[in-house]
């Protein structure tokens, strides 16, 4: 038991990521049943569609879960009376500040969790009065800020009291370890749920995670000030010539348009955006949820009983 654990009602303190479009009710209740915290992406999703998916995932596990709100989106407000309505008291946050909400939050008695990039937004979060912080390093796929996973998790553990868990380059025990040796007390993990049997993607996009290697993500999108990081395919590397070529921000946005709904929808790996993290060279098979944290568990203790420092 941990501060993330007794906090959420959870048993391990492990969080699936939520990736926009993917992380719907089969991923989330496979987590949540699997004993992490299965976390549905709203991002994209209309109010009533959210609440659709919460009604499929409790239909699929009684254990805890949280709903991600992708702040870009403006439908924000209705989303959250949903989860008002529907008795969900887990937010995580990404892509800005959860402020504007936070009242309303506060009086329904949510449990919020920024995904926060560096140590000045984490502090805000805390002041703010949000429960837990996900420190996402740049390692990570999809937005993602600047900072690598190990400098900012220490950072940031060492600035807040509340609880943190380390997000970006983490699919093992290893990682699990390395990550709670920061100071972390738990973890979120995308990618490597990308290559579950539960995750509602094409096969050829998981297919595409388990055969990359450490260098296939490249990163998109800096020139807009929205970074992006995925598999390199003829989508990235039509980007970076045009953004490197002429950058015109009209021109490349033609360019992602729909880009995310051409990879999970169409199985379109080639103009789709396949959005995944460094640590996809270490994901090297399909498999159910269940095996995937029974390993990740069993694995991070293997790895803490081999420690031997001197
Ligand atoms: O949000 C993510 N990852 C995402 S969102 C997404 S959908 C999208 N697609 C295309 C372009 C842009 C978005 C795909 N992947 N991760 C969490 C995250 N949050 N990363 C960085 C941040 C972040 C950034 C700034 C959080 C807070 C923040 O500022 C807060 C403030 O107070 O200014």
């Amino acid at each position: 038991m941990n501060r993330i654990t007794q906090l959420l009602g959870i048993k391990y303190p492990i969080f699936q990521g939520a990736m926009a479009q993917i992380s719907r009710a089969s991923l989330v209740a496979a987590v949540s049943n699997a004993g992490g915290l299965g976390i549905l992406a709203s991002g994209g999703l209309s109010a009533e569609e959210v609440r659709e998916e919460i009604k499929v995932i409790k239909a699929h596990t009684d254990k805890p879960f949280a709903v991600n709100l992708m702040l870009m989106e403006k439908n924000i407000p209705d989303i959250i009376q949903v989860l008002i309505e529907e008795g969900v008291r887990i937010v995580t946050t990404g892509a800005g500040t959860p402020k504007p909400y936070m009242p309303t939050l506060k009086e329904h008695d949510f449990i919020v969790i920024p995904v926060i990039p560096n140590v000045k937004v984490a502090k805000k979060m805390e002041d703010l009065g949000c429960h837990a912080l996900v420190a996402e390093g740049m390692e990570a796929g999809g937005h993602i800020g600047s900072l690598t996973t190990m400098a900012l998790t220490r950072q940031v553990t060492e600035a807040v009291s509340i609880p943190v868990l380390a997000a970006g380059g983490i699919a093992d025990g290893h990682g699990i370890v390395a990550a709670h040796a920061l100071g972390a007390e738990g973890v979120q993990i995308g990618t490597l749920f990308l290559a579950s049997e539960e995750c509602p993607i094409p096969l050829a996009f998981k297919e595409k995670v388990v055969e990359a290697n450490d260098t296939d993500t490249v990163i998109t999108g800096r020139l807009s000030g929205h970074p992006v990081r995925g598999l390199r395919n003829k989508l990235t590397d039509d980007y970076l010539k045009l953004e490197a070529e002429t950058p015109d921000l009209d021109a490349l946005n033609q360019l992602t348009d729909g880009a995310l709904y051409r990879a999970v929808k169409q199985a379109d790996m080639e103009t789709g955006s396949l959005m995944a993290g460094q640590i996809s060279g270490l994901v090297s098979d399909i498999l159910p949820v269940q095996v995937i944290v029974d390993r990740l568990v069993a694995e991070s203790q293997e790895v803490l009983n081999q420690l031997k420092i001197n």
